[in-house]
Protein backbone atom coordinates (compact mmCIF):
# COMPACT_ATOMS: atom_id res chain seq x y z
CA UNK A 1 0.00 0.00 0.00
CA UNK A 2 1.17 3.44 -0.87
CA UNK A 3 0.05 6.03 2.04
CA UNK A 4 1.03 8.97 0.59
CA UNK A 5 2.18 10.49 -3.29
CA UNK A 6 4.32 13.05 -1.78
CA UNK A 7 6.77 12.29 1.23
CA UNK A 8 5.38 11.72 4.63
CA UNK A 9 8.79 12.31 6.71
CA UNK A 10 11.51 14.55 5.92
CA UNK A 11 14.89 12.85 6.89
CA UNK A 12 18.11 15.39 7.34
CA UNK A 13 21.52 14.86 8.68
CA UNK A 14 24.14 17.35 9.70
CA UNK A 15 26.86 15.71 7.01
CA UNK A 16 27.12 12.85 4.61
CA UNK A 17 29.17 10.90 7.23
CA UNK A 18 26.11 11.05 9.12
CA UNK A 19 24.31 9.38 6.18
CA UNK A 20 25.97 5.68 7.90
CA UNK A 21 24.04 5.80 10.63
CA UNK A 22 20.73 7.55 9.25
CA UNK A 23 20.50 4.82 6.12
CA UNK A 24 18.91 2.74 9.98
CA UNK A 25 15.79 5.30 9.55
CA UNK A 26 15.01 4.93 5.88
CA UNK A 27 15.45 1.29 6.17
CA UNK A 28 12.70 0.57 8.22
CA UNK A 29 10.88 3.32 6.38
CA UNK A 30 10.99 1.96 3.21
CA UNK A 31 10.04 -1.63 4.37
CA UNK A 32 7.15 -0.22 4.98
CA UNK A 33 6.50 2.10 1.63
CA UNK A 34 6.59 5.65 3.58
CA UNK A 35 7.97 7.77 1.42
CA UNK A 36 10.55 10.03 2.77
CA UNK A 37 12.76 12.75 1.25
CA UNK A 38 16.32 13.04 2.92
CA UNK A 39 18.77 15.82 2.58
CA UNK A 40 21.64 17.35 4.33
CA UNK A 41 21.69 20.42 6.29
CA UNK A 42 24.17 21.67 8.57
CA UNK A 43 23.09 23.83 11.42
CA UNK A 44 26.94 24.99 11.52
CA UNK A 45 28.31 25.17 8.01
CA UNK A 46 24.70 26.12 6.02
CA UNK A 47 22.69 27.82 9.16
CA UNK A 48 20.60 30.24 6.21
CA UNK A 49 19.32 26.46 4.82
CA UNK A 50 18.01 25.85 8.45
CA UNK A 51 15.20 28.26 7.80
CA UNK A 52 14.70 27.39 4.13
CA UNK A 53 14.17 24.00 5.09
CA UNK A 54 11.74 24.63 7.65
CA UNK A 55 9.81 26.45 4.98
CA UNK A 56 9.97 23.66 2.82
CA UNK A 57 9.20 20.76 5.19
CA UNK A 58 6.41 22.74 6.07
CA UNK A 59 5.16 23.60 2.26
CA UNK A 60 5.91 19.56 1.49
CA UNK A 61 3.09 18.99 4.39
CA UNK A 62 5.74 16.10 6.41
CA UNK A 63 4.25 14.85 9.33
CA UNK A 64 7.44 14.54 11.19
CA UNK A 65 11.14 14.88 10.56
CA UNK A 66 13.96 12.72 11.45
CA UNK A 67 17.39 15.28 12.18
CA UNK A 68 20.25 13.45 12.64
CA UNK A 69 23.30 15.00 14.07
CA UNK A 70 26.73 14.47 15.69
CA UNK A 71 29.20 16.44 17.98
CA UNK A 72 27.03 19.60 19.13
CA UNK A 73 24.40 18.42 17.30
CA UNK A 74 22.04 21.90 16.96
CA UNK A 75 20.41 20.27 14.09
CA UNK A 76 17.43 18.87 15.71
CA UNK A 77 17.03 21.92 18.16
CA UNK A 78 16.93 24.25 15.63
CA UNK A 79 14.96 23.20 12.67
CA UNK A 80 12.35 22.25 15.85
CA UNK A 81 12.43 25.93 16.32
CA UNK A 82 11.49 26.74 13.15
CA UNK A 83 8.75 24.69 12.61
CA UNK A 84 5.68 23.16 14.26
CA UNK A 85 6.60 19.62 12.69
CA UNK A 86 7.57 17.56 15.26
CA UNK A 87 11.12 16.65 15.26
CA UNK A 88 12.42 13.70 16.03
CA UNK A 89 16.28 13.39 16.83
CA UNK A 90 19.01 11.18 16.20
CA UNK A 91 22.12 11.71 18.35
CA UNK A 92 24.91 10.36 16.32
CA UNK A 93 28.60 8.95 17.73
CA UNK A 94 30.44 10.62 15.59
CA UNK A 95 32.75 8.68 12.93
CA UNK A 96 34.11 10.72 10.53
CA UNK A 97 35.14 8.85 7.60
CA UNK A 98 36.05 11.66 5.41
CA UNK A 99 39.34 12.28 6.46
CA UNK A 100 40.99 8.98 6.16
CA UNK A 101 44.35 10.17 6.94
CA UNK A 102 43.86 11.32 10.35
CA UNK A 103 44.29 8.60 12.93
CA UNK A 104 41.31 6.51 14.72
CA UNK A 105 41.22 8.34 17.63
CA UNK A 106 40.22 11.55 15.89
CA UNK A 107 37.22 9.76 14.02
CA UNK A 108 34.77 9.57 17.53
CA UNK A 109 33.53 12.23 19.09
CA UNK A 110 35.13 12.90 22.64
CA UNK A 111 32.45 12.07 24.58
CA UNK A 112 30.62 8.88 23.12
CA UNK A 113 27.51 10.10 21.59
CA UNK A 114 26.65 11.75 25.02
CA UNK A 115 27.55 15.32 24.07
CA UNK A 116 25.12 15.02 20.86
CA UNK A 117 22.39 12.96 22.81
CA UNK A 118 22.25 15.96 25.56
CA UNK A 119 22.37 18.67 23.11
CA UNK A 120 19.66 17.25 21.68
CA UNK A 121 17.45 16.45 24.56
CA UNK A 122 18.63 19.55 26.61
CA UNK A 123 16.49 21.97 24.43
CA UNK A 124 15.01 24.92 26.85
CA UNK A 125 11.66 24.52 27.52
CA UNK A 126 9.30 25.82 24.95
CA UNK A 127 10.84 23.72 22.26
CA UNK A 128 11.07 20.42 22.42
CA UNK A 129 13.00 17.74 20.45
CA UNK A 130 12.16 14.39 21.02
CA UNK A 131 15.39 11.48 20.90
CA UNK A 132 15.91 8.12 20.28
CA UNK A 133 19.78 6.40 21.98
CA UNK A 134 22.67 7.27 20.33
CA UNK A 135 22.94 6.06 16.64
CA UNK A 136 19.07 4.16 16.99
CA UNK A 137 18.38 5.78 13.15
CA UNK A 138 16.47 2.29 13.24
CA UNK A 139 13.96 3.49 15.77
CA UNK A 140 13.28 6.63 14.57
CA UNK A 141 12.12 5.17 11.64
CA UNK A 142 9.80 3.04 14.14
CA UNK A 143 8.64 5.77 15.78
CA UNK A 144 7.54 8.09 13.00
CA UNK A 145 5.58 5.01 11.66
CA UNK A 146 3.54 4.85 15.01
CA UNK A 147 2.91 8.75 14.49
CA UNK A 148 1.76 8.05 11.16
CA UNK A 149 -0.44 4.73 12.65
CA UNK A 150 -2.43 7.49 14.01
CA UNK A 151 -3.46 8.55 10.37
CA UNK A 152 -3.18 5.55 8.22
CA UNK A 153 -4.77 2.00 9.92
CA UNK A 154 -3.08 -0.08 7.72
CA UNK A 155 0.18 0.64 9.63
CA UNK A 156 -1.20 0.07 12.89
CA UNK A 157 -1.59 -3.55 11.29
CA UNK A 158 2.12 -3.69 10.26
CA UNK A 159 3.35 -2.55 13.42
CA UNK A 160 1.34 -4.95 15.08
CA UNK A 161 2.78 -7.52 12.95
CA UNK A 162 6.70 -6.33 13.28
CA UNK A 163 5.45 -6.80 17.25
CA UNK A 164 4.10 -10.54 16.50
CA UNK A 165 7.52 -10.73 14.11
CA UNK A 166 9.57 -9.66 17.37
CA UNK A 167 7.96 -12.01 19.85
CA UNK A 168 8.14 -15.22 17.11
CA UNK A 169 11.95 -14.62 16.53
CA UNK A 170 12.45 -14.19 20.50
CA UNK A 171 10.80 -17.53 20.79
CA UNK A 172 12.96 -19.29 18.20
CA UNK A 173 15.48 -18.26 19.83
CA UNK A 174 15.32 -19.06 23.33
CA UNK A 175 13.76 -22.84 21.70
CA UNK A 176 17.36 -23.14 20.13
CA UNK A 177 19.00 -22.25 23.38
CA UNK A 178 17.09 -24.83 25.70
CA UNK A 179 17.51 -27.79 22.85
CA UNK A 180 21.26 -27.13 22.29
CA UNK A 181 22.42 -26.00 26.20
CA UNK A 182 24.06 -22.46 26.75
CA UNK A 183 27.68 -23.34 26.15
CA UNK A 184 26.62 -25.23 22.97
CA UNK A 185 24.09 -21.96 21.70
CA UNK A 186 26.47 -19.12 22.40
CA UNK A 187 29.91 -20.66 20.48
CA UNK A 188 28.14 -21.04 17.65
CA UNK A 189 26.34 -17.47 17.65
CA UNK A 190 29.66 -15.31 18.20
CA UNK A 191 32.00 -17.97 16.63
C1 LIG B 1 27.98 17.36 12.83
O1 LIG B 1 29.36 17.17 12.88
C2 LIG B 1 27.48 16.34 11.86
O2 LIG B 1 26.18 15.98 12.17
C3 LIG B 1 28.44 15.19 11.97
O3 LIG B 1 27.94 14.18 12.84
C4 LIG B 1 29.66 15.81 12.60
C5 LIG B 1 30.89 15.69 11.73
O4 LIG B 1 30.65 16.29 10.49
P1 LIG B 1 31.66 16.10 9.27
O5 LIG B 1 32.96 16.67 9.70
O6 LIG B 1 31.72 14.65 8.96
O7 LIG B 1 31.05 16.85 8.12
O8 LIG B 1 27.66 18.62 12.39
Amino acid sequence: MVYSKKPLVGIIMGSSSDSRIMQGAAEILDEYNIKHEDQIVSAHRTPARLADYAKHAEKMGFKIIIAGAGGAAHLPGMIASYTTIPVLGVPILVYNDKHPKKSDTTKFSAFGGLDSLLSITEMPSGSPVAAVGVNKAGNAGIYAMKMLANEFPDLKKKLKEHKSNQHNSVMKESDQLKKQGLSKFAKKKFK
